[in-house]
C-alpha cells in the first residue's frame, strides 16, 4: 500500500512537472481538450428479455414481476410517471437532484388482461405489453406520444449492469434538452450525448463532454412535447436515433433505470413539471442581473481601476470579480493582503458588488487551518483504501472535500464567512467536476474511479458520485448565505451541474474561446440549457481561452448584454498569444460605443428581466428562450439555432459570423413583429433580410406586448424605480403582470410583493389603458407609468375619467408633467405619463 501511494507521488510531481509549464508556454489554440475515458457502449446483442408474469397494485401504481428484475410504475401526476427497474427486492432509486418526492396521487384506473396492462389518467394512458415487456405512452385521444422499441431484443433492463431504455422514433421526433452541450444545433437529433462532468479547457463544437449532467431531454413530435428525465448520476449516454432513424436509446455506466416521464403537450408545462420534479431556482437578487467583469490575473490594483474605468467612461456594472488570485497560494478561504485591500477600496466606491472564486481542493498544509480540520474530522474524499485521496490542482497536492456528507457541507458553509466577513457578495464555484491535475492512466483529469466518498459503511463510489459533485458543492456554498447572510438571496455561480443544481446557483458553461464558432454554439448551447431547467446561464462574454479582435467583441458583447447572465470574463496573460484586454473600452473608440450601447440596453431592460426571472422561479420558463418554447406550432421553428426570444417579447437575431453586416431572419407564423429599430412591421410566417452593420444587432418585438423599461443606471440599484416606462407595442390588446419586491432579500417569500397587471386595448378609434393592482404588500417607490405607444397616430385628446391630460411638446416635459402626454410626430410614439394613483380607464381618441 505504500509503495502504491509512493508511486502515485512520484506520478503526482511528475505529471505535475510535466503539465505546469505546458499550461503557461502553449497558445490556447493548440492545447488538447481533455475527455473521459473511452465510451463504453452497450452490447446490443446482450440485451434482456424480460416479460411481466404478475401484477401487483399499489396506491399510486403498479408493481411488475418480470422474473430476475422488477418494475415500479409510480402515477405521480395526471401528465407525471416515474419508471423504475430494479433487481428483484431491491428498492427504487432517488437522486440528490429531486427536489419533491412527495406528490398527490390523481384518480386513475388499471385494466389488466391476459397480454396487457393499462394505468389511465385523465390526460395519458400507460400500457405495458407483457410480453416482451414494454411501454406505450398514449393521449386520451390514442395518439402515441412515445413508446418503447421492440425491434432491438430488449426495451428496458440492464446489460452487464448498466440500465437502459431503447424507444421507438417517430420520423418527426425532435430533441431538445440535455443541458450544456456542445454543437452549433440546437436540435439534438441524430447526436451521441455524454454526461460525465469534464473540465473541458478550450472546447471545441465536437467536444462531447462538458461541465454539466442534465439528463434529461425533451421529444417533440406532431406538435406535441413529452419529457423524459433519467434519473441517474452515473455516467450516461444518449443516442438520439444517432444510430437508426427508427429508435433511439439511453443508458449509463451503472446504477439503477430511473425514468420520470411526463407528458405536455405544451413544450412549457413539460418544463414547468421537469422543474417540478427537480425544483425551479430562487428570485436573484437584481444586482446580480447587472454587467459582471472578469479576468483571471487582474492585480490587486487593476480590480478598483477597472472598476472606476467603467464609472468614468458611464459604462454601467454593478460586479467585480476576484479570481483565484485573492487567495494565498491558493487556499481556499484565505486573503492575501494586497486583494483584500482591493476588496475594500471596491466596496467603497459606490454600486459595487464583488464576487470570489472558491475551488474545492483544500492544499495539503499540516500548517493551513482548513486542511488540518478536515484532516482531524475525516472529510476528505477517499481512495480505495481508505486513505484521503491527495491530487494537484492549483495549490499543489491538494485533498477534496467529501460535499456527500451533511457535515462537510455545514463544515464548508460556516468556512464562507471569511470570504463574507470582508464584504464578498457572491460565490462562484470552480472545478468542481471534480478536476484534478493527472491525466491519462486511472485519472482523466479527475479522481479515480474506485475512488469513494460517504462513509465506510456505506460507500459512494466514484463512478457514482462523480456527476454530483458539482451539485453538492453548490448546495453547500448555497447553504453559506443562509448561514451568513440569513435575509440575503443567495448568489453562486457554479461550473459543475446536475440536474436539479438550478435550485441552487446559476451556470456559465466553462473556458470557451474567443473566435466565432464558440459565439455561435454559445446560443443553442443556452437554449438548451434553459429546455434543461436552468434558466440563469451565460457565456464569458468575449470568449475565454485566447482574445477575440475587435469585431468579434463588438458581435459578443451585443450577445452578451442580453445572455441571462451577462459576464465578460478572459484567461490569464500567460495564456493568450497577443496582450489584448477585454473591457469595453480595450479595442477602441468605436467598440466602446457599441458596448455602452447593448450594455446600456440592458439596465434600461431591467424590470423586463427581472420579471422574466420571475417568470422562470413559477414556471421553469428559460429566460433565453428557444423560438420552439413559444412557437411550437411552427415547426420552421425546430431547427432555429441562431434567434431566440429574450423573455416573451423580444426576439433576437444576432450577427454571428465574420465580416457579415446582414443577416436573415424567420419571423415566426401567427404574429406581427416589429423591427426594434426601425419600428417598421412585419408579418410573420416568412424569412426577410435585414441590414446588420457593426453598431446593430437585429431585434424584433411581438405585436401585441409591454416591455417594462426605466432610465439607464451605472449600477442596479442606483436610482428609487419611480417612473417605470410601459414600452408598447399593440395591434388590438397588450397584457402584462408586472412584478415587483425589494429586489435583494428573501422578504418576497412571505409575500411582500406587488403585481399589477396592465391593459393596453386598440380599438377603432381609441387606445385605452388599464391598471389592475393584483397584489400590494410590498412599499413601491413608482410615482408614474409612462405609456410609451410605438408606431400610432397623433392623439386629438387624452383623458382619465374627468382628468384631461395635458398635451406638451418634449419627453422631458411628460416626466416632469402629471397627466400629460407628448407626440414624437418624426418617430410615430405617442408618451403618456399616468400617475400610478390614476384607477380610472385612460382614453386616448
Ligand atoms: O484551471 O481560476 O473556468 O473561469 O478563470 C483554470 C482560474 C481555473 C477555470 C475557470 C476560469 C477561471 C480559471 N479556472
Amino acid at each position: 500500500m505504500k509503495n502504491s501511494k509512493q508511486l502515485l507521488r512520484v506520478f503526482v510531481i511528475f505529471t505535475l512537472a510535466l503539465i505546469l509549464p505546458l499550461s503557461t508556454t502553449l497558445t490556447t489554440a493548440t492545447a488538447a481538450v481533455t475527455q473521459p475515458e473511452a465510451d463504453t457502449p452497450l452490447k446490443k446483442e446482450n440485451l434482456q428479455k424480460l416479460s411481466v408474469k404478475s401484477v401487483e397494485k399499489l396506491d399510486d401504481g403498479v408493481k411488475l414481476d418480470l422474473g430476475t428484475n422488477e418494475a415500479y410504475i409510480r402515477v405521480f401526476a395526471d401528465d407525471l410517471v416515474k419508471i423504475s427497474v430494479v433487481k428483484k427486492g431491491e428498492k427504487e432509486y432517488t437522486s440528490r437532484g429531486i427536489a419533491k418526492t412527495e406528490w398527490k396521487t390523481p384518480k386513475f384506473s388499471t385494466k389488466d388482461s391476459k397480454d396487457r396492462l393499462t394505468l389511465s389518467t385523465k390526460e395519458l394512458n400507460v400500457t405495458i405489453k407483457k410480453t416482451p415487456f414494454g411501454i406505450k405512452f398514449t393521449d386520451k385521444k390514442g395518439n402515441v406520444i412515445n413508446e418503447d422499441y421492440m425491434g432491438a431484443g430488449g426495451t428496458s433492463g440492464y446489460e452487464d449492469g448498466k440500465p437502459y431504455v431503447f424507444k421507438k422514433t417517430d420520423k418527426n421526433e425532435d430533441f431538445y434538452g440535455f443541458g450544456e452541450q456542445s454543437g452549433l444545433e440546437f436540435n439534438k437529433r441524430g447526436k451521441s450525448i455524454g454526461h460525465w462532468n469534464t473540465d473541458a479547457y478550450s472546447y471545441t463544437k465536437d467536444t462531447k463532454y462538458l461541465y454539466t449532467s442534465i439528463p434529461f431531454f425533451m421529444g417533440l413530435k406532431n406538435e406535441k412535447a413529452y419529457g423524459i428525465f433519467f434519473d441517474n448520476t452515473h455516467r450516461s449516454y444518449f443516442e438520439m436515433a444517432s444510430e437508426s432513424d427508427d429508435y433511439y436509446y439511453f443508458y449509463a455506466n451503472g446504477g439503477k433505470l430511473t425514468y420520470y416521464f411526463m407528458y405536455g403537450p405544451e413544450v412549457s408545462d413539460v418544463l414547468d413539471r421537469y422543474t417540478e420534479i427537480t425544483g425551479k431556482m430562487e428570485m436573484p437578487a437584481e444586482w446580480t442581473l447587472g454587467l459582471h467583469q472578469s479576468k483571471w490575473g487582474y492585480t490587486a490594483d487593476e480590480i478598483t481601476d477597472v472598476a472606476q474605468t467603467y464609472r468614468d467612461k458611464e459604462i454601467p456594472l454593478d460586479t467585480m470579480h476576484f479570481d483565484i488570485d485573492y487567495m494565498d497560494e491558493y487556499r481556499v478561504f484565505t486573503w492575501t493582503q494586497e486583494y483584500k485591500d482591493a476588496l475594500k477600496k471596491l466596496k467603497s466606491m459606490p454600486g459595487f458588488k464583488a464576487i470570489a472564486i472558491n475551488d474545492p481542493a483544500v492544499k495539503q498544509d499540516e500548517n493551513y487551518r482548513i486542511y488540518q480540520e478536515g484532516t482531524k474530522n475525516d472529510f476528505w474524499a477517499k481512495n480505495a483504501d481508505g486513505t484521503p485521496f491527495i491530487g494537484p490542482v492549483w495549490p499543489g497536492d491538494s485533498a477534496f472535500p467529501d460535499f456527500s456528507k451533511q457535515e462537510v457541507r455545514d463544515w464548508w458553509a460556516k468556512n464562507h464567512d471569511v470570504l463574507f466577513d470582508e464584504g464578498i457578495d457572491g460565490i462562484w464555484n470552480d472545478m468542481n467536476e471534480p478536476a484534478v491535475f493527472l491525466d491519462g492512466g486511472i485519472y482523466n483529469h479527475t479522481m479515480p474511479l474506485d475512488n469513494y466518498f460517504g462513509y465506510d459503511d456505506n460507500k459512494i463510489i466514484h463512478t457514482e458520485y462523480h456527476n454530483l459533485y458539482g451539485h453538492d458543492e453548490a448546495e453547500a456554498t448555497y447553504d453559506a448565505f443562509k448561514m451568513h447572510k440569513p435575509n440575503e438571496r443567495p448568489f453562486v455561480l457554479t461550473r459543475d451541474m446536475f440536474s436539479g443544481t438550478q435550485r441552487f446557483a446559476a451556470l456559465w458553461t466553462g473556458d470557451n474561446v474567443s473566435n466565432w464558432e464558440h459565439l455561435q454554439m454559445s446560443i443553442p448551447m443556452n437554449m438548451n440549457a434553459g429546455m434543461s431547467g436552468i434558466s440563469f446561464v451565460g457565456n464569458d462574454i468575449g470568449g475565454f481561452a485566447s482574445r477575440p479582435d475587435a469585431e468579434l467583441f463588438a458581435r459578443w458583447i451585443q450577445v452578451g448584454a442580453f445572455l441571462p447572465f451577462a459576464r465578460i470574463h478572459y484567461d490569464s496573460d500567460a495564456k493568450a498569444a497577443v496582450k489584448q484586454g477585454q473591457e469595453p473600452w480595450a479595442f477602441g473608440p468605436e467598440v466602446e460605443k457599441i458596448s455602452k450601447k447593448y450594455i446600456e440596453m440592458r439596465y434600461q431592460l431591467l424590470p423586463y428581466l427581472y420579471n422574466a426571472f420571475q417568470d422562470s422561479t413559477e414556471t421553469g420558463k428559460p429566460v433565453q428562450q428557444p423560438l420552439v418554447y413559444h412557437f411550437q406550432e411552427d415547426p420552421n421553428t425546430y431547427d432555429i439555432s441562431d434567434q431566440y426570444m429574450f423573455g416573451d417579447s423580444m426576439m433576437l437575431a444576432p450577427v454571428i459570423n465574420e465580416g457579415q453586416t446582414s443577416r436573415e431572419v424567420y419571423l415566426p407564423e401567427g404574429e406581427t413583429w416589429v423591427d426594434f429599430n426601425s419600428k417598421v412591421e412585419h408579418k410573420g410566417g416568412q424569412t426577410i433580410t435585414v441590414a446588420a452593420p457593426l453598431e446593430t444587432m437585429p431585434i424584433f418585438v411581438k405585436k401585441n406586448s409591454i416591455i417594462p423599461t426605466r432610465e439607464v443606471q451605472q449600477y442596479t440599484d442606483q436610482n428609487e424605480l419611480t417612473n417605470l416606462t410601459l414600452d408598447t407595442y399593440v395591434t388590438d390588446k397588450s397584457e402584462y403582470t408586472f412584478y415587483e419586491d425589494d429586489a435583494k432579500s428573501l422578504d418576497y417569500q412571505s409575500g411582500k410583493f406587488n403585481e399589477t397587471k396592465f391593459t393596453v386595448v386598440n380599438k377603432k378609434n381609441e387606445i385605452t389603458f388599464d391598471q389592475k393592482v393584483l397584489k400590494q404588500n410590498f412599499k413601491s417607490d413608482l410615482t408614474q407609468y409612462t405609456l410609451k405607444l410605438n408606431n400610432v397616430n397623433q392623439p386629438k385628446k387624452v383623458q382619465a375619467a374627468n382628468h384631461k391630460y395635458k398635451a406638451v411638446n418634449t419627453l422631458e416635459a411628460v416626466n416632469a408633467t402629471k397627466r400629460s402626454y407628448f407626440y414624437d410626430t418624426k418617430t410615430k410614439t405617442l408618451y403618456v405619463s399616468v400617475p400610478v394613483e390614476e384607477k380610472r380607464t385612460v382614453k386616448i381618441k
